[in-house]
């Protein structure tokens, strides 16, 4: 083949492209993280597209230097890349992999996990790389205009080979078939507890005992509440309602970032009527939901008002594992953020930053 007709771009050229496609990926891995609604269903396209040209990119690096890795040559720099190269390769696969419906079992892990831990990885390998390897495409090489048919070819491959992907699944079979656009697969809709429980990292908190737990509606607001499980669920527990706030309902989907959603009816109250028993101030933005175990997750007020504190889920009281007596339903939201065990609801006029690190570090 002559140089003209060739779809792979000059070393330097491909070296850059990857730099970008790591970028790209991360940044919309980060972003699908945070994305629950169907509106952002193009993050995980484009997130798929850009691994799918990427394994192409890699392939050319990687013929391109593996004569470099011999054994009587092997430096910590090196070396250094070998593991970039197995962690991006790794990355990869575990994503193509969860996508046509692999699984893993890893303890409290599975597959999609570990594809996010070897993502992480790649920019962290990659930096050191970098800098002991860096080099500016020559200017000539980016501005050869055969660049932009070479990158439509990359990109329309991947394009095809996403597309392709359900009638893959479809054809083989596999568990990949029913996936939502977030990438989880369904478990254990409409039937009471019997879903499954995640907690992160440490969070694993005693039974909650119902009659000394109380829900705290505190902060910007013109009074302060403190409510029973009782006051929560008057119809439950035969009391008349009207000391609490009104029950309500909701059908919505828990989608967890570890690959699995499930679609229940939940009920409790909602968020916006427990807020109208103390009058949130002027200043007050958010509204932060405290669990016992410090673990917390704010919504934006008008947010909030829609959202509902579970006490019931199709009609079962919530079992400890899902987070009895109340868990924050946040619709839309992904499962992190539908925070287990809520003891107080919290109006705030800032959002608290440091309820991305509970997230991590809570209950350990
Ligand atoms: N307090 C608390 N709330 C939590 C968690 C946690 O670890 N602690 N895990 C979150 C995660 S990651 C998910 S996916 C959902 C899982 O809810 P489930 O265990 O009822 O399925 O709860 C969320 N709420
Ligand atoms: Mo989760």
């Amino acid at each position: 083949m002559t140089r003209d007709l060739r779809i792979e771009p000059p070393p330097r050229v491909v070296d850059a492209s990857l730099l970008v496609a790591v970028v790209v990926l991360i940044a919309t891995g980060l972003v699908s993280l945070v994305s629950g609604r169907p509106t952002g269903a193009w993050v995980f396209d484009v997130h798929a597209v850009a691994g799918l040209s990427t394994v192409v990119l890699l392939a050319w690096k990687l013929r391109r230097v593996r004569h470099r890795v011999a054994p009587d040559r092997l430096t910590v720099t090196r070396g250094l890349s070998v593991l970039l190269a197995a962690a991006a390769t790794a990355a990869l696969a575990t994503g193509v992999w969860w996508v046509l419906g692999g699984g893993l079992d890893l303890g409290p892990w599975g597959l999609l996990n570990l594809h996010i831990g070897l993502g992480l990885a790649v920019p962290v390998l990659l930096v050191v790389h970098l800098r002991r390897r860096f080099s500016l495409p020559r200017r000539e090489a980016v501005e050869d205009r055969r660049n932009a048919l070479r990158y439509a070819a990359l990109v329309g491959a991947g394009a095809l080979a996403w597309q392709s992907q359900e009638a893959t699944n479809r054809a083989l079979d596999t568990a990949g078939a029913d996936r939502r656009f977030t990438g989880s697969r369904e478990d254990g809709s409409d039937d009471g507890n019997r879903f499954p429980v995640t907690s992160w990292v440490a969070d694993d908190p005693d039974p909650v005992d119902v009659e000394e737990w109380t829900l705290d509606v505190t902060g910007r607001a013109a009074s302060e509440r403190s409510l029973s499980y009782a006051d929560l669920t008057p119809g439950a527990s035969g009391e008349a309602p009207g000391e609490g706030a009104p029950r309500s309902q909701r059908r919505a989907v828990l989608d967890c970032t570890s690959g699995w959603y499930s679609e229940h009816d939940w009920e409790g109250v909602r968020v916006g009527d427990l807020l109208a028993l103390v009058e949130p101030a002027d200043g007050a933005a958010w509204v932060q939901f405290r669990s016992v175990t410090g673990y917390r997750f704010s919504l934006p007020i008008e947010e909030a008002g829609d959202a509902l504190l579970a006490t019931h889920v199709d009609g079962e009281s919530l079992s400890h594992g899902h987070g009895a007596p109340a868990r924050l339903v946040a619709p839309g939201r992904r499962g992190f953020q539908w925070v287990k065990w809520v003891g107080e609801v919290r109006l705030t006029r800032r959002r608290e930053l440091g309820e991305w690190v509970a997230i991590f570090v809570s209950g350990a």
